[in-house]
């Protein structure tokens, strides 16, 4: 039976992503801060299921979540680093500088702790796979993602230094670099305003995280002699913004 540990399964994409392994009876270890959240899916997913409780920010937390697994729960074939967030929607001149402290401790140390945790025990089994959440906003600027779309340029360019590094290892790395998709995301960012979260997706059938748990489960369970290194993936309703230009006439 394989086994898949996945940070931020306490909604949107981890949560949707352990209930589509489970489907295919795979065992998930599944993580996030909100006990309770990760006590229903308990009593939800059953057997199948291990909850862990703690932040990824904290490295201690997250090494000793680890290494405090059972025999049973050792072995893991997947790692998905899903936790993250983004906090604000100002400019780099209004942005808060602690939502920025936060999203780089969640979104680049976050990720880069439970990657150290986990890798040993990949590297002991010459073999695991590493799926990494990026984001197109990691690729393509708009304004107002400043802090947060370099967060995900950080995760979408470590996902392939991972690659270059782990070669040899038989160890897969993969980002899935998702648009739009309606999940709590947009009321993590507007800091619980739920109407500002709501208007955010408006008549544009963003993506649903089942589609994202599709596309994480697909790759994830390919033949282990494929690699997708990245997916990037929209709402057929986003596209790009031209250039901006700022205009004076004389
Ligand atoms: P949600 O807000 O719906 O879920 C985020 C999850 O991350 C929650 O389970 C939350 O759990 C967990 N999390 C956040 N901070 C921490 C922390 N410090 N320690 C542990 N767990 C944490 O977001 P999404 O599902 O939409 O996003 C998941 C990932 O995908 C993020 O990395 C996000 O940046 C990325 N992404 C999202 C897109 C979108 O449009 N929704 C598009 C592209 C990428 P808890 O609060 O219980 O700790
Ligand atoms: C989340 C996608 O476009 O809202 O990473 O920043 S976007």
């Amino acid at each position: 039976m394989k086994t898949v540990f996945i940070t931020g399964v306490t909604a949107g994409f981890g949560e949707a992503a352990a209930k589509r392994f489970i489907k295919e009876g795979w065992r998930v270890i599944g993580t996030g801060r909100r006990l309770e959240k990760l006590n229903a899916l308990k009593a939800q997913l059953g057997e199948l299921f291990l909850p862990l409780c703690f932040d990824v920010c904290d490295k201690q937390a997250v090494f000793d979540a680890v290494s405090g697994l059972s025999a049973q729960w050792q072995n893991i074939d997947t790692l998905v680093n899903n936790a993250g967030l983004a906090l604000g929607l100002g400019s780099f001149d209004k942005a808060e500088l602690s939502d920025w402290e936060t999203m780089i401790d969640t979104n680049i140390k976050g990720l880069l702790y439970v990657s150290k945790a986990i890798l040993p025990k990949f590297i002991e089994q010459q073999s695991g796979h590493i799926i990494n959440l990026g984001s197109t906003a990691g690729t393509y600027p708009y304004p107002g993602a400043n802090v947060y779309g370099s967060s995900k340029a950080f995760v979408n360019m470590l996902s392939l230094e991972m690659r270059a590094d782990l070669i040899g290892k038989n160890i897969r790395v993969t980002c899935v670099e998702p648009g739009f998709c309606e999940t709590e995301f947009a009321e993590v960012r507007f800091k619980g305003d739920l109407k500002k979260a709501k208007d955010f997706y408006q008549g544009m059938q963003a993506l649903t995280a089942d589609d994202i748990a599709e596309s994480i489960y697909w790759c994830a369970a390919l033949p282990k002699h494929m690699n997708i290194n990245k997916i990037e993936m929209m709402p057929t309703r986003q596209s790009f913004a031209g250039f901006a230009v700022h205009r004076e006439l004389d």
